[in-house]
């Protein structure tokens, strides 16, 4: 990719519907006409649907389905939650990387990626990636707030991811507590938060978020297959990455701030009214231990209160479970 590249997709997109002329971007870009035709060559050729018309100059007609900074970026910095983005094609994990880059650094940021080739659930689960189909991605926001907060901040993230993707489905989308965003009985979100602390503060929170949006069914492993489903395909029109992300920024800023001034509490009916898990027996995995259980309620500080097959009543702050 040219040095312009970016430069010349961000001009394409801040003149839709206009046309630009190859002399206009090589005014502002201090380039020859030359070599705006190369780089606009170059994207047409990365996919770019970019149509050029004699003595008019150049359209963007439709975004293109791969990240680039030069769209993404006008895009987040409407938005006041990030100091820095990052806009990559392919990266093992974002959520990997986001934890190197805080070493030293005391920004909030965001890291996107087409593809990540080590992508990473819960406990080390694998994550599929695969390149231009989904929006991988890790925030690091740095809330001042208490430790004993975290559990909350996955709680609104939850609602903020659902509240998007719903924007674009004709089928429900609904939480699966506490991490996962369904459409159908199967998946079509995973995300996760971790954090680096000390004894006083948070330092960092490290939202990881996986969204299949592109996928046609085929485009899962068989293994995953029945389990896992895209925006795509409960999308009644062809929507595009670009407009989602927007959306999404949008609603996770929303929840954020929500997160920083209201209790649980004011969420916990929408919350609850959000989740698929009820009235129906669950295997539950807390800490190696496996058992069966109806879901019966999410409690003020969001903790899921479980029935067992015992008759035992559990209060769960996480766990991994099976509908
Ligand atoms: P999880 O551990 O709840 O989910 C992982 C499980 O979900 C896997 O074991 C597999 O069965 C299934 N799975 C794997 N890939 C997909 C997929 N694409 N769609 C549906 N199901 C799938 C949930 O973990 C948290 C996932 C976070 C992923 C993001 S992506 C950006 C960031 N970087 C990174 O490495 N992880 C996070």
């Amino acid at each position: 990719m040219s040095k312009y590249s970016q430069d010349v997709v961000r001009m394409l997109y801040e003149h839709q519907p206009e046309y630009i002329s190859g002399q206009y971007i090589a005014d502002q870009l201090n380039i020859s006409r030359a070599a705006v035709k190369k780089v606009i060559d170059q994207l047409k050729l990365d996919g770019c649907d970019i149509e050029s018309i004699n003595h008019k100059g150049h359209l963007l007609k439709t975004l293109p389905d791969h990240w680039y900074s030069g769209i993404v970026n006008p895009i987040i910095e409407q938005r006041d939650l990030f100091d820095q983005i990052e806009v990559m094609s392919t990266v093992d994990s974002t959520q990997l990387k986001a934890k190197q880059a805080l070493v030293g650094n005391h920004d909030t940021f965001l890291i996107l990626s087409d593809e990540q080739t080590k992508g990473r659930g819960r406990f080390n689960r694998n994550w599929a990636s695969s390149k231009g189909k989904g929006l991988w991605m890790s925030l690091v926001l740095r809330p001042d707030v208490p430790y004993a907060m975290i559990p909350k901040f996955n709680l609104f993230m939850a609602l903020g991811i659902k509240d998007a993707i719903q924007q674009f489905s004709t089928d429900d989308v609904t939480i699966k507590w506490p991490n996962d965003i369904y459409i159908d009985g199967k998946k079509v979100c995973g995300f996760l938060t971790e954090m680096v602390a000390n004894y006083d503060a948070i330092e960092a929170i490290i939202c990881g978020i996986g969204i299949n949006m592109n996928h046609q069914e085929t485009d899962f492993d068989e293994e995953i297959r029945h389990r896992a489903t895209s925006m795509r395909i409960h999308s009644e029109y062809d929507f595009n990455r670009y407009e989602f992300l927007d959306i999404l920024i949008k609603e996770i800023e929303k929840r954020y701030n929500q997160f920083l001034k209201v209790p649980f509490e004011e969420i916990r009916e929408e919350y609850i009214a959000a989740t698929n898990m009820w009235q129906r027996p669950l295997r539950f995995t807390e800490n190696n231990e496996q058992f069966i259980g109806e879901a019966i309620d999410i409690d003020h500080d969001g903790f899921l209160m479980v029935k067992d097959n015992q008759g035992q009543l559990r209060r769960l702050i996480s766990a991994d479970i099976e509908l």
